[in-house]
């Protein structure tokens, strides 16, 4: 037997579709009611096979519409965030964070924006990007320190390659004279970059060599040796040393931050330098590139750069609030 249904909606296309969505393909509508609140519908679930049953149909639907109380407001549906909750746990962030995001995601329900939208925001304005401007007449100099194997030699390659096809005079100076090979994997990085190299033990000793040189690099990138705590007492002395010899020099000192490492790791790199911003390495190595952000946010890090693999000529990305947006709810920066 043919039943009929009454089916509410904001206005009639929206009744229409619930209707479809309620009683299938199938609905046939035979009357309808406005009222302020929105229009409802009575709906039969099978199409009458003749026109008896079609009017037998309507007189009963518009007796049951006659009777019906008047159309309440139909609640707007609320975006759900469940959705960025499970993109957020995928990523691996943390349960303050998330509910920081649900929340304010909840708070603008009503903005007719999609959650992930409204969450990509609010990640945005919570994660910062480091501003490092480089100045006319000045050189910049970077140093990248980290943990072993961190990546700081390879980021320093990706910068020098970026900085020079920017039209920049760079050098790229390495403070691991000790270890076998090191100053040797520098100078073939600059070689197939087409950028000088300098070996230079004691990181002071730069503010001679810039006070010297004619004409003076715009970028000056210090690869160090990977004991985040001597290389920053070196970079100390290299800016007594730059005021000293009164050079035209700003220093920056990035930490190079591995996004597979452990909290842990993270947490120790983060203590043990004091540094302007952060570069995130291996973002290709783990599916979970919260943490990392995470423990750069609450280490003060604004990061600088990202990057998601070795290439020097492929991997290295600017950080901006849509690649945080990208890393926590897809787990990797969008091509
Ligand atoms: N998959 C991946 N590998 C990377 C990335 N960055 C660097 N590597 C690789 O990691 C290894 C170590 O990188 P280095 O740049 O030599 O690291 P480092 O911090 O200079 O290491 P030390 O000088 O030993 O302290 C190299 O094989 C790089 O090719 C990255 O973003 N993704
Ligand atoms: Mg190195």
């Amino acid at each position: 037997m043919t039943r009929i249904h009454q089916v509410k909606g904001r206005d009639l296309n929206d009744a229409l579709e619930r209707a479809r969505d309620a009683v299938g393909e199938r609905a046939v509508v035979l009357s309808q009611r406005t009222a302020a609140g929105g229009v409802t519908l009575a709906v039969a679930d099978t199409a009458p096979r003749t026109k008896d049953e079609l009017s037998r149909l309507r007189g009963r639907a518009r007796a049951i519409l006659a009777h019906s109380p008047e159309v309440g407001r139909v609640p707007k549906p609320r975006p759900s965030t469940a959705e960025v909750e499970e993109r957020l746990r995928m990523s691996g962030t943390s349960q303050r964070l998330t509910e920081r995001v649900l929340e304010a995601v909840a708070g603008r329900a009503d903005e007719g924006r999609h959650p992930l939208d409204l969450a990509g925001d609010e990640l945005g304005a919570i994660f910062s990007v480091a501003q490092a401007k480089m100045r006319r007449g000045t050189t910049t100099i970077f140093a990248l320190l980290g943990a072993p194997g961190a990546g700081k030699t390879t980021t320093a390659a990706k910068l020098a390659l970026r900085l020079s096809k920017a039209g920049k005079r760079v050098a790229i100076v390495t403070t691991d004279t000790h270890r076998v090979g090191s100053v040797e994997q520098t100078k073939a990085l600059g070689k197939h970059i087409g950028c000088t190299t300098i070996a230079l033990r004691d990181p002071a000793k730069l503010a001679q060599a810039l006070a010297s040189a004619e004409p003076a690099p715009d970028v000056v990138l210090i690869d160090t040796t990977g004991r985040p705590a001597e290389d920053g007492a070196a970079l100390d002395r290299l800016a007594e040393a730059l005021a000293l010899e009164n050079v035209e020099a700003q220093l920056v000192r990035f930490l190079v931050l591995p996004a597979s490492a452990n909290n842990e790791a993270l947490a120790r790199a983060c203590a043990t330098a004091t540094c302007d911003g952060c570069v995130v390495t291996r973002l290709d190595e783990t599916e979970r590139p919260a943490p990392v952000l995470e423990q750069a946010l609450s280490g003060k890090l604004p990061v600088a750069f990202l990057c998601d693999g070795p290439a020097i000529d492929a991997h290295l990305h600017r950080a901006t609030e849509s690649v945080f947006a990208d890393l926590l709810l897809r787990g990797r920066i969008a091509r």
